[in-house]
């Protein structure tokens, strides 16, 4: 459909920017904080998370590029076991002090702070107790949720629950060090999960009934390979099973029929205790998260034995599944450099696919292309394709917005360079260069890139550059 007006954003538009604590924070060791999950993860010749980009100590700084970039909103996100060095107990004082000096300093520049209370950096004590498979991580969570609601009430409006949990139990490699857990004990984790985020969506609203809550999930369209019925079914099924059987928990407290008919017969269904559905039925979000990057494409599976392919599978690269769907290339679309598909009209049709089913506002929680940024001689850095790949999105954003959807804001990934979950420090995000390799400190200077002026006329444009 052609629309005779311009799209244009609303004028409280929370233009922001995202990273997460492990990948930016460093000090991973140090200053009281217990490790996470996230911290056992040593790659060789890559970067670690253990100095990341150094943001504990250059954080006012950042806050000060931020101001200066105009932004409205910064996510981020809490490190649990900063907070609470062994998940739960003891608190570590410098560590809540650190949040409030940081949020203090946001407030103070105008800048809306959305905190992210757990983003894959489960306390490593928790894990070793077990982690999501144990109850008492709920409990723990809750907790932890509770302290922070307490401790930032009146100055975070935004809270989010759980960061991609659907990416938690699909592609569970990068969360688990060693053992990966069976599928069917993931699931039952998943569950787990659902009630933390449930437990601490009911303590907000008890607790700060201004300030909003909901969760964080990577949402995707995903395409059938052509319109032969079969494949119909297959994208129908799979995304019910990525998508939607999370959404339905958060919104309705409901599983969703497909996902769970695809869970009993893999044998993988969750067991319920009495009561739970009650818990997940009573908290209902204010506001949804949105992770999107890229759509996926399948077709039917022929359950021959070679439905999953033999590739690398990340939270954007599908493999496919025996008897339930086959992983298709979309040759109409483009790659990052690191082999993701570029699909701006592919948001669009996320976003429309999600408000149409719950009718919540939607914040675009991440959404940015990862790529091998080359910082000049004279400090400058050229990104003009993250500029393309942010206008092209930021226009399927507004065209969203015609389209009756309630997007209240854009927090791109990411606000500065940052440790890729998969790619260590060469996988570049940022709108802010930083001056570190991959296992090379540097001096860790911040260089704002080409795209940072971009954007900086966007905020202040409202989009009407674009
Ligand atoms: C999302 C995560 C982020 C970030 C991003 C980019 O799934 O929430 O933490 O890592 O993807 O992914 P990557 O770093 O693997 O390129």
């Amino acid at each position: 459909m052609f629309y005779s007006k311009p799209s244009t954003f609303p004028k409280d538009f929370l233009w922001g920017a995202s990273t997460s604590a492990y990948q930016v924070e460093g000090c991973a060791d140090s200053h009281g904080k217990g490790l996470s999950v996230q911290d056992l993860h040593r790659p060789i010749n890559q970067a670690d998370f253990k100095d990341a980009s150094d943001h504990y100590h250059h954080f006012k700084e950042d806050v000060a590029l931020m101001k200066q970039l105009g932004l409205k909103a910064y996510r981020f996100s809490i490190s649990w076991s900063r907070v609470f060095p062994k998940g739960t107990g003891q608190i570590n004082e410098e560590g809540l002090e650190f949040y409030h000096n940081l949020i203090d300093e946001l407030c103070n520049a105008g800048i809306e702070p959305v905190v992210t209370l757990y983003h894959f950096d489960l306390p490593l004590a928790l894990h070793e107790q077990g982690g999501w498979s144990n109850p008492e991580t709920i409990d723990a969570f809750v907790d932890y949720a509770s302290l922070m609601f307490e401790e930032f009430k009146g100055q975070v409006r935004y809270w989010l629950t759980i960061n991609e949990q659907n990416v938690m139990i699909n592609h569970p490699n990068a969360m688990y060090p060693g053992k990966v857990p069976s599928q069917k004990e993931l699931y039952q984790q998943n569950h787990n999960m659902f009630l933390a985020g449930a437990k601490a969506c009911i303590l907000l609203h008890e607790m700060d009934p201004q300030a909003k809550i909901g969760p964080a999930p990577n949402i995707i369209a995903v395409y059938p390979k052509t319109c032969r019925p079969e494949d119909i079914i297959a994208a129908d099924n799979w995304e019910a099973i990525r998508d939607w059987l999370y959404m339905d928990v958060y919104v309705r407290g409901e599983y969703n029929p497909l996902a769970w008919a695809y869970l009993e017969e893999k044998g993988l269904a969750p067991e319920i205790a009495p009561g739970d559905m009650e818990i997940l039925k009573n908290a209902r979000p204010d506001f949804l998260g949105v992770n999107y990057y890229a759509t996926a494409t399948v077709s039917a599976a022929k359950n021959d034995g070679h439905d999953r392919q033999p590739r690398n599978g990340d939270q954007q690269t599908m493999v496919g599944e025996e008897g339930v769907f086959r992983a298709e290339e979309n040759d109409l679309l483009q790659n990052t450099d690191f082999g993701w598909k570029i699909d701006p009209v592919g948001m669009r049709t996320t976003l429309r696919r999600i408000y149409d089913r719950y009718h919540l506002p939607l914040l675009i929680t991440e959404n940015g292309i990862g790529s091998l940024d080359v910082l000049e001689e004279d400090g400058s850095i050229h990104d003009d394709y993250r500029i393309d790949y942010l206008t092209r999105h930021f226009k399927q954003a507004g065209l969203a917005i015609q389209d009756g959807v309630d997007l209240i804001g854009y927090c791109p990934w990411s606000l500065i360079d940052l440790v890729s979950t998969h790619q260590g420090y060469k996988k570049r995000y940022g709108f802010v260069y930083v001056n570190r390799g991959e296992t090379e400190l540097k001096d860790m200077k911040r260089y704002p890139k080409d795209s940072y002026y971009w954007y900086q006329d966007t905020i202040a444009q409202n989009g009407a550059n674009l």
